[in-house]
């Protein structure tokens, strides 16, 4: 079946034209002028909206045992909330917990997955430490598994954690085998301390989760993984989930020096505070609690991390989704902060959310499609089946409406959450069709996809390799 996406911009990382998106069954075939396209196919009236390839979220947590719980999306809600907010890739965590098999942990996510997608998904693999087993199989995920990226934790410690020599290895394996090595960075060992300390002196409130999880400790680990990673002959490094301005700087001054290294951040870190979300009264402020934390709206964090994603310090933004129901999940941390399970969910709404950054001047067109779709695409070995919208590239085809609205609400959302981390949030746009591999599974609000209908992509290295 064919179909002509008409009357439409396409917006791409180098620019916006007026453009009619030809899609033969799975692919985009051609790339027409205005009315120049082919009579005889069905078509799709794009006239005054923006045609932007489809959303990657490069991170996510489906089902993630964490902190005593699950996070609450399955790979079918999880997946087709992000559908509704034109995301039609997402890249998971697989996860090997200290002791296990790798590959066993990559063979229960599969199992997770498998048959439950309702947009196309990839692999991460996390490694809950580092030993001659897990470096040998990371060579075999990259080379037959189609996972060329693993995440370390510096901080979690007895849970995720690892350690320098740890780390050390498994980039010098990065180096050699092209994977990239992304990287949670806060120090966790000094983290612990200050959570007993606080714990000591009765702060239980939520707040108290970002009080004893200090910037400095964030860029005080940003930095010593930028510093191991090229003891490692300059391993690809991407720091996750970056929060604040001097772990962001540190990674700007890395880039300078012409190094490997990469950065993504979220939208909460963007739009959310410590003070207004996590200190919340009593312990509404639970619903914020993630890792990185937020941070101080007297500090300069905000303005700075849209100013990195304006200067690429800042690649890519991805949602780190991993959400907790506020009743029975957040709960578990009532009086003891360092028992709420950590993560928001926000897989639906992170188009939404950079859109907005548009409209307030703050990112450009060509920049919102390339931190939402393109840059992932590359960075993760997608790219071009994934994140472009040229002939040969997937039908994944986000119409959007800048003359449209949207409101978040936990009333309208489609994740499995009993609150939003962003409630009453006004965007100045919407989703108005999503197409994924060429078939409408999202029409004005409604929804025409299906369970199972998402593939697993094995991944190619990064198109960033140098
Ligand atoms: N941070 C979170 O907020 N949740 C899951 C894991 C992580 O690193
Ligand atoms: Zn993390
Ligand atoms: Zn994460």
């Amino acid at each position: 079946m064919t179909l002509l996406i008409t009357g439409g911009t396409v917006i791409g990382p180098t620019g916006a034209s007026p453009a009619d998106v030809l899609v033969d069954g799975e692919k985009i075939v051609a790339i027409h002028a205005p009315g120049t396209g082919p009579s005889d196919t069905e078509t799709l009236d794009a006239t005054g909206k923006y045609v932007i390839p489809g959303g990657i979220d490069a991170h996510t947590h489906m089902e993630l045992p964490f902190g005593g719980t699950f996070a609450s999306d399955t790979f079918d809600t999880g997946t087709k909330a992000a559908a509704f907010g034109g995301t039609t890739t997402i890249i998971d965590f697989a996860v090997q917990r200290t002791g296990e098999v790798v590959q066993d942990g990559l063979a229960a996510w599969h199992a997770k997955a498998d048959g439950n997608c309702h947009v196309d998904y990839a692999f991460h693999m996390i490694l809950g430490g580092v030993d001659d087993d897990s470096l040998k199989a990371m060579d075999q995920l990259v080379n037959d598994e189609g996972i060329s990226s693993f995440k370390l934790f510096m901080a979690y410690p007895g849970v995720f954690y690892s350690d320098d020599g740890q780390i050390l290895r498994a980039m010098q394996k990065a180096r050699d085998n092209g994977a990239v090595i992304m990287m949670h960075a806060e120090n966790g060992i000094a983290i612990d301390v200050l959570i007993q300390q606080a714990l000591a002196r009765g702060e239980t409130d939520p707040i108290h989760h970002g009080l004893t999880r200090p910037e400095a400790l964030e860029a005080e680990a940003t930095h010593r993984a930028i510093m191991l990673a090229e003891v490692a002959q300059d391993c690809p490094l991407y720091i996750v989930h970056l929060s604040a301005s001097r772990a962001l700087a540190e990674v700007a001054a890395a880039r300078d020096a012409g190094r490997n290294v990469f950065a993504e951040t979220c939208p909460q870190y963007l739009y959310l505070t410590l003070e207004d979300q996590l200190g919340a009264p009593g312990f509404e402020g639970a619903k914020w609690v993630c890792s990185t934390p937020l941070r101080s709206k007297h500090e300069s964090h905000q303005r700075d991390l849209w100013q990195g994603l304006r200067s690429n310090d800042l690649a890519i933004v991805s949602t780190d989704h991993c959400p907790f129901c506020f009743k029975d999940q957040k709960e578990l941390g009532v009086g003891d902060f360092s028992k709420i399970p950590n993560g928001i969910g926000g897989v639906e709404h992170r188009v939404d959310l950079l859109y907005q950054g548009v409209v307030d001047g703050k990112l450009s067109l060509e920049r919102w499609v390339e931190t939402i779709a393109t840059t992932p695409a590359r960075m993760f070995g997608l790219y071009p089946r994934k994140g472009v919208i040229q002939p040969g590239s997937d039908a994944d085809i986000v119409v959007y409406d800048p003359n449209g609205r949207t409101r978040i609400s936990v009333e309208t959302h489609h994740m499995n959450m009993d609150h939003s981390a962003y409630e009453g949030y006004e965007i100045a746009g919407k989703v108005d069709t999503v197409l994924s591999r060429g078939e409408v599974i999202v029409r004005e609000g409604a929804y025409h996809g299906s369970k199972g209908r998402g593939q697993y992509l094995p991944r190619g290295l990064s198109s960033y390799l140098v």
